[in-house]
């Protein structure tokens, strides 16, 4: 390990968050995964882990409540030149199919799809084996995207460790649809595919409120194994005095003992990430998400793995992003994975 001084500034060669740490030393590994191949309307969370890193080094490291967890060391992994290829290509071939709404019953955009479909299988392989290596290794491992369809091989990897964990599910959004736009693996898809093709037992979600109605019966008719606290009924509760301690119980009682948390950064209020890809209004404070978060390791819970997903400094070029608006998203999303890396090292 280099030498560190955790009160000055970041060294210009530091990793993430200006630790000295590499991977070997580093108890938390951070996978970053640059891919945004079937996001519809806003763009750029493709460079979310590189802006996040950015915004990280200038985060004062010691936490009130949680001390100085970091010296069990964080470092980020270097991002797959591969994955990169992959999410150009595969976004070129993806963009056709967006453009005209969806494969319908067009054969052309249907083999497209195939292709798309193929580089997604890809990428969840990727990161399926790489989170499996880092587990075996005794490593803990936090996937940083990239749009929220980057963390499905990460959550396999997750549920061949931990068979009993649940999911612990941030979003302005159910994730829930079939094959959005024909894409196997949308990022609108990720909970239905974790549902249909794994073995979860349950997934708690909190902040959803854009959804359509086959979403909405499809939780309904999930037999508990989905349980959503949607924004709308939350915002109800607090504005009639029900406070968010009591509402953390309702939410934390659901989850089992283990829990991996998927934090889809549009589950907070907007004005947390002006630039994520499809932001709606209302939604959750960073505080309430962060008290929750809390709340699920004081019940005496333990959080296994994490992902933070949809964090994007817009279409700005990664350079202009330190004097751009766009900042702020990726100075928001730098914090949040500081307490959600904090949380995970303290239990
Ligand atoms: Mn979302």
């Amino acid at each position: 390990m280099k030498k560190f001084d955790a009160n000055a500034a970041a060294p210009s060669d530091s990793g993430i968050f200006g630790l000295p740490y590499s991977i070997e030393e580093a108890r938390l590994v951070l996978l970053p995964v640059p891919w945004e191949v079937t996001t519809s309307y806003g763009r750029g969370t493709a460079n979310g882990p590189r802006a996040i890193s950015r915004a990280s080094k200038q985060i004062d490291l010691f936490d009130m409540e949680l001390g100085n967890f970091f010296e069990s060391g964080i470092a980020m992994l270097e991002e797959s030149l591969d994955i990169q290829k992959w999410n150009q290509a595969a976004s070129q071939l993806a963009q056709k199919i967006i453009a005209a709404g969806g494969i319908d019953s067009n054969p052309k955009l249907q083999e497209i799809a195939v292709e798309v479909n193929k580089y997604s299988a890809k990428l969840n392989e990727y990161v399926y084996t790489t989170t499996k290596n880092l587990l075996a290794q005794g490593k803990r491992v936090g996937v940083v995207g990239g749009d929220h369809s980057t963390p499905f091989g990460a959550i396999q990897a997750f549920l061949e460790k931990y068979p009993a964990m649940g999911i612990l599910h941030f979003d302005a959004h159910a994730d829930l649809r079939a094959a959005f736009e024909g894409f196997e693996y949308s990022h609108a898809s990720i909970m239905h595919n974790v549902i249909e093709k794994t073995a979860l037992k349950k997934l708690v979600q909190v902040g959803i409120r854009d959804f359509c109605e086959e979403e909405f019966n499809y939780i309904k008719n999930s037999n508990q194994r989905v349980t959503t606290f949607f924004d709308t009924t939350l915002s109800e509760q607090k504005l009639n005095g029900v406070c968010w301690a009591a509402i953390c119980v309702d939410i934390i009682q659901c989850l089992p003992q283990e829990v991996y948390v998927s934090f889809d950064i549009d589950g907070l209020d907007p004005r947390f990430c002006p630039h994520t890809g499809t932001p709606v209004p209302g939604g959750l404070d960073l505080r309430e998400a962060l008290y929750l978060i809390k709340q699920v390791v004081q019940s005496g819970r333990k959080i296994i793995g994490f992902d933070l997903n949809e964090v994007s400094p817009g279409n700005s070029t990664l350079s202009a992003i330190a004097d751009s608006a766009a900042e702020w998203d990726a100075n928001v999303g730098a914090r949040l994975l500081y307490k959600l890396c904090g949380w995970i090292l303290v239990n």
